[in-house]
């Protein structure tokens, strides 16, 4: 996929360039100043091909086939198929060299951290007299969690299933501990070669899984380039908060992602408000959707035809002409496994009932051709517009300058050391302008950066105020959160009270998080996204005229330079902002309710309040004034206990959304517009310094060489058009990637 793409390209003519420079360098020793800068930009450009990735995210339904078609795409069982929906992270495999696998542990404090907050749930005298904080590593501390998960009051609470994920996990990390210690301390764990499969065990095993926040496998795959990521992220409709979070995060960083969609299934509501959210993050034209057919489910081709073409119908109004490949990535891993050495006899017999049919084995075949063509033109799609960006410029200003340098060189071979001084002389006073422009640039970008700065943080408080808002999903949620009174009263009337306010409050927390991990996240993306593009609106509207001052006092010593005899072309440089730094992440909000929520409400069921209250219904029930039944009671009691817990999640929402605020400004835009600022300036700079030879260099190592100067003129001629030559498919490259 990569060496005739411009990428491989581009990295070709540059290892051309530093031949060329090398040459330049032996016959001018005395101007290893300039073939320095230049030596020094094209290893940066090298550097930064080499360290590239290209990001891509495989989304979709759980259970639709993603870990199936990366595991297709590998040619190999990397990930488990089928495996469970809990698994916590998105598994990132890239093809490499070597097998290797590099698991990353949560931090203790993480753990802690969730552990602490599944406690909070559990409504148990031990735990609230309990010396803070809990720690998995002290041995009582795991005896006391196996007993209270064990015992009767968590059973009772968590006995009707839908709400046990805080159960779950606790049980989870205490069943896994022992199997993980070790390596807990150490933080990661690194596996190698037929190691690597032990991977699966700790990934798809829910008590060592728990332990995990990252995952990266390398593996050979050698129709695959080097510098892919294929991410395997969580089913889009998983339940669990924390799922989408990290999908959006992952997405954030991703360049394309493939969309699978099961046959069986078809798209359902849960992918079309998917779709929905793609769009909303700027991906909705990144998108290759694939309909991962199970052959055994459809009658004939016909039938699979007319199922693409209705899922296309479907897609239509969501992205306009969506790029969408139908094929069985089951087939297309079974095929390519049995080339490569060999399957089971069951699934040699799978296959064989898979290929049964010739019409629709054929046309899955033809889908997988499709998609790799599709696949392979996006990836290619992207590294073009990143060189377009940032590195074709810089190494095309090196051939310029190279080009210009040997041309100038040749021409001034012939004069005396007098005539290259005064050359020298008047060349350096024309260049003063030219100073005095980059040093107002300078001096612009520096204000830029504190005005945009300040600019950026006033929206930050804006935006977050607005999010503060009553009006605000997220507040507004939690003024107006009604449980399902029915079904939490009418579970079990005998119930304790105390139960079912835990119940209660972890069913709002569920939907808080689920609606904080979710729509306010997907609204700080948004937010984010317009104030980038703004940023770079300004940047480059306040550069653009200095630019353009540059380029005409660079036009004026061209001028000058003709005059003396050395004719050039002034270029026309490249004002690009630069793309955001990678290390520089979006903050995403994750929020964490404390045990405050329990005293929030415990402290109105057990408050003066609510005993007198109670108190007075029983002294209207006895003098016969009609009263509550236990269960409007219960009911009563609850509602207050809970108007009480609003009040203080409401408050610790604030305190949250100011901290979260803190980090969008401190620990992203002022960066980010720092580093904007930074990076434009220095791709100009590099550039105009690639190009403005180093005119004392050059006069200097022509004075010292006039014993040879037949000799040298002969490999100036020769080395003049391969220099040239160069400059001319880097130009045409340049149009290549530009015009798309
Ligand atoms: N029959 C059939 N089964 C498939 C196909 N693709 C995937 N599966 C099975 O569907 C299940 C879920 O697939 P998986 O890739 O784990 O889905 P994920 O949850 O999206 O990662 C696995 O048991 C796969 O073997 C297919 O094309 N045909
Ligand atoms: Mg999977």
């Amino acid at each position: 996929m990569s060496d005739s793409a411009p990428p491989g390209e581009l990295a070709g003519e540059i290892t051309h360039l530093l031949e060329l420079i090398q040459e330049w360098q032996a016959l001018f020793p005395q101007a290893a100043e300039q073939a320095g800068h230049w030596r020094h930009v094209l290893a940066e450009v090298q550097a930064h091909l080499a360290e590239e990735v290209v990001r891509v995210a495989v989304v979709g339904a759980v259970k639709s086939g993603k870990s199936t078609l990366v595991n297709a795409l590998m040619g190999r069982e990397v990930l488990k198929r089928g495996a469970g929906i809990l698994t916590a992270m998105i598994t990132r495999v890239r093809p490499g060299p070597e097998e290797r696998a590099l698991l990353l542990f949560k931090a203790p404090e993480v753990i802690a951290g969730e552990i602490q907050q599944a406690l909070n749930f559990l409504p148990d005298a031990r735990l609230e007299n309990h010396p803070e904080p809990f720690t998995l590593s002290r041995p009582q501390d795991r005896e006391l969690l196996a007993q209270i998960l064990a015992g009767q009051e968590a059973a009772s609470l968590w006995a009707n299933g839908s709400l046990n994920q805080n159960y779950v996990l606790l049980t989870a990390y205490l069943a896994g501990y022992g199997r993980v210690e070790e390596a807990l301390a150490r933080g990661s764990l690194e596996l190698c070669g037929p190691d690597v499969e032990r991977h699966q065990e700790l990934v798809t095993q829910e008590e060592l899984a728990v332990y995990l926040a990252d995952a990266l496998l390398t593996l050979p795959a050698a129709d695959l380039p080097p510098f892919l990521e294929l991410g395997d992220c969580q089913g889009s409709d998983s339940p669990l908060p924390q799922h989408l979070t990290q999908v959006l995060a992952y997405l954030l960083k991703c360049d394309l992602a493939l969309y699978v969609i099961s046959s069986r299934m078809g798209l359902r509501q849960a992918d079309f408000q998917f779709l929905q959210e793609l769009r909303r993050m700027g991906m909705g034209e990144h998108l290759i959707f694939v309909l991962n057919l199970d052959l055994g489910d459809h009658r004939d081709a016909a039938d699979c035809e007319a199922l693409i073409a209705r899922v296309r119908r479907e897609l239509a109004p969501w992205v306009p002409k969506p790029r969408l490949c139908a094929f069985s990535a089951l087939q297309v891993l079974l095929e390519r496994r049995r080339e490569a050495g060999g399957l089971a006899p069951q699934e040699e017999a799978f296959l064989a009932l898979v290929q049964g049919d010739p019409g629709k084995s054929e046309l899955s075949r033809r889908g997988w051709e499709e998609f790799q063509g599709l696949f392979r033109q996006a990836v290619e799609g992207v590294r073009a517009g990143r060189l377009a960006g940032g590195a074709l410029p810089q190494v095309l200003m090196v051939a310029k300058g190279l080009a210009e340098q040997v041309d100038w060189a040749r021409r001034l071979l012939d004069r005396d050391a007098g005539a290259y001084r005064e050359l020298a002389a008047r060349l350096q006073a024309r260049r003063q302008p030219l100073t005095a422009v980059r040093a107002s640039l300078h001096q612009t970008l520096e204000g830029a950066t504190r005005h945009l700065g300040a600019e950026l943080k006033h929206r930050v408080d804006a935006f977050l105020s607005e999010q503060g808002s009553r009006e605000a999903s997220l507040v507004s949620f939690v003024l107006t959160y009604e449980p399902d009174w029915e079904r939490l009263l009418a579970d079990e009337p005998a119930a304790p009270l105390r139960h079912q306010l835990y119940r209660l409050f972890q069913e709002f927390q569920q939907e808080l998080l689920k609606l904080a991990g979710g729509e306010f996240n997907l609204q700080v993306v948004e937010f984010v996204r317009r104030q980038e593009e703004w940023l770079r609106q300004e940047l480059h509207r306040l550069c653009e005229p200095l630019v353009v001052a540059l380029e005409e006092t660079l036009a004026l010593y061209y001028r000058e330079t003709a005059a003396l005899g050395l004719p050039g072309e002034p270029p026309s440089l490249k004002l690009e902002v630069p793309p955001r730094p990678p290390k520089l992440e979006v903050p995403l909000l994750s929020l964490a309710l404390e045990p405050g929520w329990r005293w929030a409400g415990e402290v109105w069921l057990r408050s003066g309040m609510g005993v007198l209250e109670r108190l007075w219904q029983r002294l209207k029930a006895k003098a016969g004034w009609g009263s509550l039944d236990p269960r409007q009671q219960a009911e009563q009691d609850l509602r207050r206990a809970l108007a009480a817990i609003r009040r203080w999640v409401r408050e610790e929402l604030k305190v949250q959304l100011v901290d979260f605020g803190e980090r969008l400004k401190f620990r992203y835009f002022l960066p980010l517009v720092a580093e904007l600022a930074q990076g434009l300036e220095e791709g100009l700079e590099r550039q105009l310094k690639s190009l403005l030879v180093d005119l004392e260099g050059l006069t200097q190592a022509l004075s010292h060489g006039e014993a040879d100067r037949e000799g040298r003129r002969r490999r100036l001629d020769a080395l003049a058009p391969r220099v040239r030559l160069v400059e001319a498919r880097l130009t045409s490259l340049a149009a290549q990637v530009n015009g798309g």
